[in-house]
């Protein structure tokens, strides 16, 4: 465990060397504040929620692993949250799923679901000092088959919007509730394993069930639309795409969401970032890591999440750009996945507001690019472990390694009650 001296010593040491860049390593540790996640209730049971319509996982996402210590109802959920929030410096947000209703035991179709059933999600979150947010659920269920809101079947279509049209209302009551509005995410599976013989076809139904569905206004609430590449069995044609959503997201000023591992693996999603913010209201980031596919893998600190936490840190768009997580990984420690996804974003973030933005910036109009690549790769063997220890340090979270041993053990006390 690093002491609490060896923290000061060390941050005071890294905070001299960053003011001599001009950069105010105080000012940082207040902004890191603002970077607050949503952490996708999910990965604690594998993506089954509590429904008692006994479906497997379905809609072309796969959770791979069998660790033990899978949460199987809401009272476990609860508790996998508060513990990984444990070792998460700052405040957060929860994301849940519309399966994660408080259904008690009773089976609730999704064209029923109603703002009681999550009742005492919104009071459980006040009292632990969490803001929701909500997603609809179109997988995993006997209405899902390939179409939900794109399906030219007009029975199935309506129940999707139903459903949709409730999700809205309940991340109306959410954000009401909570004083703060509730980001309602919608991603669908659409799609064809095989190449459609048409495919606009689809994307008019999609469209036509979206206007339907948003011709509601709310104001505690956001929609968000969730753009994707392909799912398992879903390969040659995904209904809504990026180009889907952005046309639509610009025309109807909605929020689209990037998921990181929604696109082709060599695409820049750091890049979509300041475009975005011209053409649409706001950003949802689901923050995940695609290792080949949209694998879904535990986030870790690596390039990719470094440049997306840079460029929204480059555009002063943190009021703007939500940051969600999104992965679920069932071969390590549930918790310890949380825990790990979660301090690698912040630390990305960390270190783009460590970034002396205005040197680097003047360099580039002055036309110094020697001076400006240096100055970046000398950014790179900056000390800003040691801010991201004070940060730990100040918001009484283990700094370091200090996480892994309660993580452990905790998973250790799981696995063994949850046989
Ligand atoms: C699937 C999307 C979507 C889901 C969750 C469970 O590829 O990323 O966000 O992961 O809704
Ligand atoms: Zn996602």
């Amino acid at each position: 465990m690093v002491k609490e001296a060896q923290i000061e010593k060390a941050y005071a040491a890294a905070s001299e060397s960053y003011a001599a860049l001009g950069v105010d390593t105080e000012k940082v540790l207040k902004d890191m504040d603002k970077v607050s996640l949503s952490l996708h209730c999910w990965q604690t049971d594998d993506v089954k929620g509590f429904e008692s319509l006994g479906e497997s996982l379905s809609g072309g996402i796969q959770v791979t692993g069998n660790h033990p210590g899978r949460a199987r109802n809401i009272d476990e959920v609860r508790a996998d949250i508060l513990e990984a929030l444990k070792y998460i410096p700052g405040s957060h947000r929860l994301s849940l799923h519309e399966i994660y209703g408080d259904f008690g035991g009773k089976p609730v179709d999704r064209n029923e679901v109603e703002p009681e059933h999550f009742r005492s999600w919104m009071e459980w979150a006040a009292e632990n000092g969490l803001k929701l947010d909500f997603n609809s659920t179109s997988f995993s269920h006997p209405k899902s088959g390939n179409l939900t809101l794109a399906n030219p079947d007009e029975g199935i279509r309506r129940f999707w919007i139903e459903h949709t049209e409730r999700c809205r209302l309940i991340s109306e009551e959410m954000g009401k509730f909570q004083g703060d509005p509730c980001m309602l995410n919608i991603w669908i599976h659409d799609g064809s394993k095989e190449v459609p013989a048409n495919r606009l076809k689809y994307r008019q139904i999609l469209e036509k069930s979206l206007d339907e569905i948003f011709s509601t206004q709310y104001e505690h609430m956001k929609d968000c639309i969730e753009a994707k590449l392909f799912g398992i069995g879903l390969e040659n044609y995904t209904v809504g795409s990026y180009d889907f959503y952005l046309g639509y997201g610009a025309r109807k000023g909605k929020i689209v969401t990037l998921d990181t591992g929604h696109f082709h693996l060599t695409e820049s999603i750091a890049d979509k970032i300041s475009s975005l913010l011209l053409f649409t209201p706001e950003i949802m980031l689901h923050v995940s890591r695609p290792v080949r596919w949209d694998s879904d893998h535990v986030v870790i600190m690596n390039d990719d999440i470094m440049d997306l936490a840079r460029e929204v840190i480059r555009c002063k768009a943190l009021d703007r750009v939500h940051v969600g997580l999104d992965y679920f990984d069932a071969t390590i420690n549930r918790v310890g996945a949380y825990v790990i996804g979660s301090r690698a974003t912040q630390k990305c973030f960390l270190q783009a507001l460590l970034e002396p933005a205005s040197t680097l910036e003047k360099l580039e109009a002055e036309d110094r690019g020697f001076e400006k690549l240096a100055l970046q790769e000398e950014l790179k063997s900056m000390p800003w472990g040691a801010v991201w220890d004070m940060y730990c340090l100040r918001h009484d979270v283990p700094a370091g390694a200090g996480y892994i041993n309660g993580v452990h053990s905790y998973g250790l006390e799981v696995a063994a009650s949850r046989k």
